[in-house]
């Protein structure tokens, strides 16, 4: 499938991975680009070394372009920016901040921004600054989230910026994408389904979660502090929002969710871990291999589209 997204970027699929904290990872990332899209390695709170690495183990394992993407609340991002222009990586994607100070960098080093946005505002903001594309996230989606949704960002974006826009939020199969292509997105970010593929290395009572979710599973913690973050409800999410209608402070309630995305992927901690997942959840129900999801994306969203045209 040809849109202003592959040919941007050089791939076969408009299907880009979200760049999922301590989830996206070098074998999820080579997979998801090997099978024709645009894998991402999620620098998250990570430090420079291990994100290197993380790098050049993708590159061992295909010779697609990948993107790492880059969490602008970590301690190390201002050295990931660096990073990425050291090792010539293809694309950059950025995440809850404004990345505007690193753009000269990263477009002179040739690598390929696209920022991820939640408003038009910073969407203006980034085409200015001089970004490829920008990613519109919608709050249906997992994690670190904004205010609107999808269904009425992505026509607002569009009609305010003239690069190519990338839907996020929401999106979990072929009607998803063509929806969104409906809205004039030349592509899509997708995390949630991506979690279940069998390549991504997180516990297997986290892809369980994600597979018995309901439509209504998820909660989004954090409204109060001004970090809305969504995930599946559990021991967790009841009690920090009880603590949070209970008016606690910031302090209070962080020392809830301190370390509880790492110990959800790499301990499986259903309870208390926090497993961030986006309302498509419901619709995810089975392990694939990145090939077998991205065939059927691209099956479905042409038999969508061919009954429309
Ligand atoms: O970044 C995400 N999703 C994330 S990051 C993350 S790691 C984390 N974990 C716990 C707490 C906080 C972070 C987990 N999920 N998505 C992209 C995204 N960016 N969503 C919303 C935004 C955003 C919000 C406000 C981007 C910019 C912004 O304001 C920029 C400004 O300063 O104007």
């Amino acid at each position: 499938m040809k849109t202003a997204v592959t040919e941007l970027l050089g791939i076969q699929a408009p299907v880009i991975q979200g760049g999922m904290a301590w989830v996206a990872e070098h074998s999820l990332a080579s997979a998801v680009s090997n099978a024709g899209g645009l894998g991402i390695i999620a620098a998250a709170n990570a430090p420079y070394e291990y994100v290197r690495e993380e790098i050049r183990k993708a590159r061992e394992l295909t010779d697609k372009p990948f993107g790492v993407n880059i969490m602008l609340l970590s301690p190390y991002a201002a050295e990931i920016a660096q990073l990425v222009v050291e090792e010539k990586v293809s694309v950059v994607t950025t995440g809850a901040g404004n990345p505007s100070a690193y753009m000269k960098q990263w477009k002179e080093a040739g690598i390929k921004v696209m920022p991820v946005v939640a408003s038009v505002a910073l969407a203006r903001l980034m085409q200015r600054a001089g970004a490829d594309a920008v990613i519109a996230e919608g709050c249906e989606s997992g994690g670190h989230i904004g205010e609107s949704t999808t269904m009425t960002l992505i026509p607002q974006v569009v009609d305010a910026v003239s690069i190519p826009v990338i839907a996020a939020g929401g999106i979990g199969d072929g009607r998803g994408i063509a929806a969104a292509m409906m809205l004039g997105a030349s592509g899509v970010q997708m995390g949630t389904r991506f979690l279940v593929a069998k390549e991504c290395v997180i516990h297997p009572n986290y892809k369980e979660r994600v597979i018995l979710a309901k439509d209504i599973d998820s909660a989004v913690t954090g409204r109060s502090t001004g970090h809305p973050v969504r995930q599946l409800r559990n021991k967790m999410t009841r009690e920090y929002l009880k603590k949070e209608q209970e008016g606690c402070s910031f302090e209070e309630l962080e020392k809830l969710t301190l370390g509880s995305l790492k110990s959800a992927v790499q301990d499986g901690d259903a309870d208390y871990g926090s497993m961030m997942a986006g309302q498509i959840a419901g619709l995810v129900k089975k392990e694939q291999t990145c090939q077998e999801m991205i065939e059927e994306l691209m099956a479905e969203t042409e038999a969508v589209l061919g009954r429309i045209r």
